[in-house]
């Protein structure tokens, strides 16, 4: 039976264009779903978008249309976005969605049945850009002594009927699971501050609103509609078919040893480490394995906003540096977890002196010096020197390495623990002087550019979640079957076989020119 793994992405609100920001989290998302599938995982990959609440219901009113109408151009951006990014998602759910609404009411019914809603009144501070509520201990003084929320956001006085759920009771059982589940929150760091907010105190949670109509009906009572954040994380079994606990609730949201990740940005894990678990375990239903927050990107030093128009299309840095550029780029600039700063340069750098130079030329150089010496006929290796095991041991190592990354969502580590490879196969490279041996040692060349073929297959099956056109290629030029690339063929079992025939090699990583007026380098790279 195969082992099962379910990755998500937040569903990104409709009233925001796409940016750097949305890729990051989607591309970290991808490249975790891309490498269980190359380790013989059965993949569940869900992204979409989040359609409902106050902020769209008000854009669409101030554009003149209606809030659907708004929704279905909008996500459109998103699911445009996933298909530039190569993302390999087998969902997109967005939350006007019939299935969607069926499962909302469903989970809210169970709650309701397990004693778990109450109605009441409800009177305090709403911040309708969060979609959150906030306590008058939290709100500071904005310019013009208006109160804001701690995000800046201005709040206004909300006292309407709604439903309740009385997150205050959850407090204890949520502080027990995190204590049994140290690593439900990814990075430490975050589990750190949502323990201690836990611990702080809990309020009751208003879950329905009045005062507008987009969002899911209550059910029986259509006067109230569904907070927006309560609709939103049932996304996440919406997906799976729940209601029905069969199929692939059964397969990805199983009753024990959890299987589903989610992956989100600092920004919203009070919404998934806080009131998603305390909702599932409310409707006796199974958590989630664990929640990892990814630190925030600022862009040349700058927060990302509307006002400074900073925002970064990635469209754009698609078309200028090509697609696996900016994918390696992402997940390499910063451990997963802490903030960072996206710039130019570093793009341009990173695609220089890593993809270009390092790994690049590593592949290049052995593969036209077999096209132009030997006709294309990868030799026969002999026998080992000791330079030689270690280089392959190495490779035979990284499997293991990368797997143990991987488990911590440590991409850059996986990135790191692969590139340690490539320095060390160059550097095997400038000692054997593969070049030089063609006249003095022919049978020796034969045995350092096998051992450079058979590194450089590894280095390519591994690093195919990270560029997968580009390692394709690679893979490609070493005539490996398309069959014969996951993470089952890494090894010595499944060596590439001397005396086949190599296609003509072309270059995988080219160079990045002058960022400012180079041409595009990763077009079709
Ligand atoms: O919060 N740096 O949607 P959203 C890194 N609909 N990541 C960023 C980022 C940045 N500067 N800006 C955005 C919502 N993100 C809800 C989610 S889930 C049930 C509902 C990413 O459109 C990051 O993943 O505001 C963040 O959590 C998400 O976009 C917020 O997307």
């Amino acid at each position: 039976m195969s082992k099962a793994f379910y990755i998500t992405t937040p569903i990104y609100y409709v009233n925001d264009k796409p940016h750097i920001g949305h890729a990051y989290t989607t591309i970290a998302c991808d490249v975790l779903a891309r490498f269980k599938r190359l380790d013989g995982y059965e993949v569940k990959f869900l992204t979409g978008t989040d359609e409902h609440g106050q902020k769209v219901g008000k854009a669409a009113a101030d554009k003149g249309i209606t809030p659907l109408e708004l929704c279905d151009a909008n996500s459109q951006n998103f699911r445009d976005l996933a298909k530039t990014l190569g993302i390999s998602n087998n969902d997109f759910i967005r939350t006007t969605e019939e299935r969607h609404i069926k499962a909302c009411q469903a989970l809210w019914q169970r709650l309701e049945q397990a004693g778990e809603i109450t109605i009441g009144k409800y009177a305090g501070w709403y911040a309708v850009r969060d979609e959150a509520f906030y306590d008058e201990g939290e709100l500071t003084k904005g310019p013009n002594g208006e109160k804001i929320a701690p995000t800046g956001a201005p709040v206004e006085w909300v006292k309407e009927e709604s439903y309740f759920f009385p997150l205050s009771k959850w407090q204890q059982p949520l502080l027990d699971f995190y204590d049994a589940n140290p690593d439900f929150i990814a990075p430490k760091s975050r589990f750190n501050e949502i323990y201690s907010f836990v611990k702080g105190g809990l309020n009751d949670l208003s879950i329905s609103r009045t005062a507008f109509s987009w969002g899911v009906p209550v059910p029986g009572n259509p006067k109230h509609v569904m907070y927006v954040w309560i609709d939103a994380l049932t996304n996440y079994i919406t997906s799976l078919g729940y209601p029905d606990e069969s199929g692939e609730m059964a397969t990805f949201w199983p009753k024990s040893d959890p299987v589903a990740i989610h992956v989100v940005g600092k920004d919203i894990i009070r919404f998934h480490c806080v009131y998603w678990p305390a909702f599932l375990m409310a409707a006796k239903l199974p958590l989630p394995r664990r929640v990892f927050a990814h630190g925030w990107w600022t862009v040349e030093g700058q927060k990302m906003s509307k006002s400074l128009g900073n925002a970064i299309d990635p469209n754009m840095l698609v078309e200028k540096y090509g697609l696996d550029q900016l994918r390696y780029f992402i997940m390499r600039e910063i451990p997963f977890g802490n903030d960072g700063d996206f710039s130019e340069a570093a793009i341009a750098g990173r695609i220089n002196s890593e993809l270009a130079n390092a790994f690049g030329n590593l592949a290049q150089r052995f593969l036209s010096f077999i096209g132009k010496n030997l006709e294309g006929v990868l030799p026969e290796p002999n026998a080992y020197t000791a330079d030689d095991e270690v280089l392959l041991k190495s490779c035979h190592g990284l499997l293991d390495q990368c797997r143990e990354a991987m488990e911590r969502q440590a991409f850059h580590d996986v990135i790191e623990a692969i590139w340690v490879v490539v320095r060390a196969a160059n550097g095997y490279v400038d000692v054997q002087a593969p070049w030089a041996l063609r006249k003095t040692d022919p049978v020796r060349m034969n045995t350092v550019l096998y051992v450079l073929a058979e590194t450089v297959r590894h280095l390519a099956i591994l690093i195919q979640p990270f560029v997968p056109t580009s390692a394709a290629k690679m893979l490609d030029q070493l005539a490996v079957p398309e069959t014969a690339r996951s993470f089952g063929f890494l090894g010595e079992a499944h060596a590439l076989k001397g005396g086949i025939k190599l296609p003509t090699p072309t270059g995988v990583f080219p160079r990045y020119g002058d960022p400012k007026a180079g041409p595009n380098p990763g077009k079709g790279a």
